[in-house]
């Protein structure tokens, strides 16, 4: 057989004869196949020789076929002129990751680092998780500060990541560290403002939790995500759902090849809000504030990403232009 099949290959001299070859032998009704299917009639002794040799054939004129077809191709270039089948093949275009995503993943593996648990949540709300179990009635002024999108049934858009909290701690039981990343909705558009935009909620709640952690991880995060040397700042703020509530800047210095400059009139950007998780948000959750603390913070990504590669236009992140993609690879 391994005769027969060594003197037929090398008469082989089109593409038609070596694929009716190749299904003579090694197809699936193919000679050397059927060979292989009788072994197990075999004593085993003799299923072992035997089959060592069938597959040394097998592999022997796998090998000697792949080099023939080459070959086969090669003198086609006579019947093709022109055709080179050296010439290199054409690279397929390879995407690259959004720099919303890139700067999304980043912040996540810092956090990630901290023993933080990525979560989701529902981009279509209901008023309760939104506003009311995070300390903000209808009554409240608050919600006028985000301008929310309404659905005919009565849900709305989420205006922020923060009902996330409420979500996971109605499921989980303390202590917790999470972090939440996601799309979010309000009535505002301009070059700083976009209708959708992305927040990330880091939330963590066990039995000593003070401000001094909630300072000493945005710190952290903040030199992480923008280099060493930054400096933070946090300035007294107001969210309902937090009491004592900050908002923190991080000092910001852009250099290029003509030297440097601060990125803002005062040098500080704002990044984002935190303070601690405000009693009645806990009741909402049936968690004891006379066991449980915590921490809450949310920062808007575009901003971040804004500063991060020094674009002054938010709308750049979703208009899909090629040659901005492009450059974040
Ligand atoms: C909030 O949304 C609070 N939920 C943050 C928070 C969470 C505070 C937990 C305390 C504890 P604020 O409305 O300030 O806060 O929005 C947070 C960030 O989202 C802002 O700093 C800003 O960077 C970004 N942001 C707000 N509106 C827009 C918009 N239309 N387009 C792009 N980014 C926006």
């Amino acid at each position: 057989l391994k005769q027969e099949a060594l003197k037929n290959v090398e008469t082989l001299s089109t593409l038609e004869e070596l694929n009716a070859f190749r299904l003579k032998y090694l197809g699936k009704k193919g000679v050397l196949t059927s060979y292989l299917k009788k072994l197990k009639d075999l004593p085993l002794e003799e299923k072992k020789q035997v089959g060592t040799i069938l597959n040394e054939l097998k592999d022997l004129l796998e090998e000697i076929l792949v080099k023939k077809e080459q070959e086969i191709l090669f003198k086609q270039e006579d019947i093709l002129p022109g055709l080179d089948l050296t010439l290199p093949g054409r690279r397929p275009v390879v995407g690259g990751l959004h720099p919303l995503t890139q700067v999304i993943k980043e912040i996540c593996e810092v956090f990630g680092r901290l023993g933080f648990d990525m979560v989701q949540g529902p981009e279509v709300e209901t008023e309760y998780y939104n506003f009311t179990a995070l300390n903000i009635p209808e009554w409240h002024p608050a919600r006028d500060m985000q301008a929310t999108f309404y659905l005919k049934n009565g849900s709305i858009l989420r205006t922020h990541t923060s009902p996330i909290q409420i979500r996971t701690m109605l499921e989980r039981k303390p202590p917790l560290r999470i972090i939440a990343p996601g799309k979010v909705y309000r009535c505002d558009d301009d070059v700083r403002h976009s209708p959708m935009f992305h927040q990330i909620e880091g939330l963590m709640v066990d039995k000593e939790v003070s401000f001094s952690d909630l300072k000493g991880v945005l710190t952290y995060f903040a030199k992480e995500v923008f280099g060493e040397k930054t400096k933070v700042r946090f300035r007294p703020s107001y969210f309902p759902f937090t009491e004592p509530s900050v908002e923190m800047d991080i000092s910001c210095v852009i250099c290029n090849g003509k030297g440097c400059r601060v990125c803002s009139g005062t040098g500080w950007l704002e990044i984002l809000g935190a303070g601690m998780v405000h009693p009645e948000v806990f009741k909402s959750v049936n968690y004891d504030v006379s066991i449980w603390q915590g921490f809450a913070f949310g920062l808007g990504i575009e901003r971040i990403a804004m500063i991060k590669y020094e674009i002054d236009d938010i709308r750049l992140f979703f208009d899909n232009h090629l040659y901005f993609l492009e450059s974040f690879k």
